[in-house]
């Protein structure tokens, strides 16, 4: 399996311009270079690309929004939060990704996310552009009317840019069914229309998807479940490590648990959880999603768990690790680490949780590695059946949901697989992914003309 290739001759230049116009962003900086490193083989077969000056095209966001958000707290004070819509690429569909509410937002941070999901979006096979949104509005310690607050004074500049066939947001960190239904309310108020598929993410009662919530931990567990299965293994008897407590986390850690894994930790902002037994994850749920608190009380619960402050999850000894966190979460150091310690498999719940030396390591290493766009895709897929299921006023079973969802993860498993092998390095998803998601969006901005 060979490693990340230096980056190709013709396509250097273009990435330092883009460094150059782009000052400052180096978490995009980051993501575009992940991709563009793959990209010189593509460029050999496919001489019309640089024709169509294609790479330099999808490094350019369509449209880039930031805006006043302007909102009162529960004592009356003024506070002032920026928000920001990145459409990046529209290619394929109507811009498509979720909103993140974190203080460490800034536009850098938007635009790898939404230049990250112009890739995972394609690889869905679903008819969806890139885009990321969100603000650095911090969530934690908010009251419900803050919150609320908050998400209607966002929806009410943002609405004007959205629309089912225009661009539909989702969550993401900080962004759940709460803030999805206070911006779904502020959206149809101030438009007078019940458009169901501006917002995905929706609640059960109000025109949401089943397994949506589940999907991109179950989705990026079913990955993984493949890329062991090429090497002859399974979840069955695996001792997993999955890192974050939030949605994503949540819901791989459900279906790891489902295919005969243990999952002995878990964490967040403020430490890690090492529960040798296997995490109890009705806890985990009640304390997260129904409370609201934070993971270091699980351990209050039981005994035999130990709160680890300020600690490292990837110290912990497992064969399948899941960071489901947030980006950067695993350096080079880290990713040596796990491999020492016997991880065959990596699935990243997370986008760009590994950092570029870490990714180096696992390649390296030639254990498993399904980077996110390709691994948590499983989200945005469900997204799309959401909208799926607006469009025609249907409501699907969870079943059918989840098989739908299960399908096309194997899916993009043998897209990347294939597009890895014809490239010549096989098992390698990091190229499989990225050129076959590359290659879908070049080829629909080909056929649309200079736009
Ligand atoms: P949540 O807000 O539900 O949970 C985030 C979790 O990650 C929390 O446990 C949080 O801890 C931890 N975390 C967040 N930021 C940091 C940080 N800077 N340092 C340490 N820990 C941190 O978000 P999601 O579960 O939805 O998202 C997790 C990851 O998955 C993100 O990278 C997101 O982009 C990605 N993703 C999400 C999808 C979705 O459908 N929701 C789809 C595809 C990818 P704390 O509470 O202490 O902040
Ligand atoms: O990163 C992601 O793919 C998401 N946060 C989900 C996007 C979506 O539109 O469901």
């Amino acid at each position: 399996m060979a490693a990340a290739v230096r980056m190709d001759e013709k396509i250097e230049p273009i990435f330092q311009e883009v460094i150059q116009r782009n000052p400052g962003e180096v978490e995009f900086h980051q993501a575009v270079r992940e991709v563009l490193e793959s990209l010189g083989p593509v460029l050999v077969k496919h001489p019309e690309y640089t024709h169509h000056k294609i790479i330099e095209r999808i490094c350019e966001p369509e449209r880039q929004i930031i805006f006043r958000v302007p909102w009162q707290d529960d004592k009356g004070n003024v506070q002032i939060n920026r928000g920001f819509r990145v459409e990046f690429n529209s290619a394929l569909g109507p811009y498509k990704g979720g909103l993140r509410f974190h203080p460490s937002v800034y536009l850098g941070i938007i635009k790898f996310l939404g230049f990250e999901q112009i890739f995972k979006n394609s690889l869905t096979g679903m008819p969806i552009g890139g885009g990321k949104g969100g603000s650095d509005f911090d969530p934690k310690g908010k009251s419900d009317s803050e919150i609320m607050r908050f998400c209607q004074s966002f929806m009410t500049e943002l609405y004007r840019h959205l629309g089912e066939y225009t661009d539909v947001p989702a969550g993401d960190i900080g962004v759940g069914g709460r803030e999805i239904g206070y911006m779904f309310g502020q959206y149809k108020r101030i438009t007078n229309r019940y458009e169901s598929g501006v917002l995905t993410g929706k609640g059960l009662s109000y025109g949401g998807s089943l397994v949506r919530t589940e999907a991109t931990g179950y989705g990026a567990t079913f990955f993984v479940n493949e890329m062991l299965k090429v090497r002859g293994q399974s979840f069955e008897g695996k001792t997993c490590v999955v890192s974050g407590s939030g949605n994503v986390a949540i819901y791989t850690i459900e279906k790891i648990h489902q295919l005969g894994g243990k999952v002995v930790a878990c964490s967040d902002s403020n430490g890690v959880i090492y529960h040798e037994a296997g995490i109890d994850l009705e806890l985990v749920q009640r304390l997260k999603e129904v409370e609201r608190r934070r993971i270091k009380d699980y351990a209050t619960y039981h005994k035999d768990a130990k709160f680890i402050e300020g600690g490292n999850i990837w110290e912990i000894p497992c064969q399948v690790a899941m960071p489901s966190a947030t980006q950067n979460e695993i350096n080079g150091r880290d990713a040596k680490l796990l491999v020492k310690n016997g991880c065959i498999a990596i699935g990243e719940g997370a986008n760009m949780p590994t950092t570029p030396e870490g990714v180096k390591v696992f390649l390296d290493a030639g254990i498993a590695y399904g980077p996110g766009k390709a691994a948590n895709a499983g989200g945005v897929a469900t997204s799309a059946l959401e909208m799926q299921q607006n469009a025609s006023r249907d409501a699907w079973t969870f079943e059918f949901t989840e098989k739908k969802l299960e399908d096309i993860m194997v899916n993009i498993h043998q897209l990347c697989y294939e597009t890895s092998e014809e490239y010549g390095v096989p098992g390698n998803y990091v190229a499989g992914s990225n050129i076959a998601g590359f290659i879908k969006v070049a080829d629909a901005m080909v056929a649309l003309g200079l736009i």
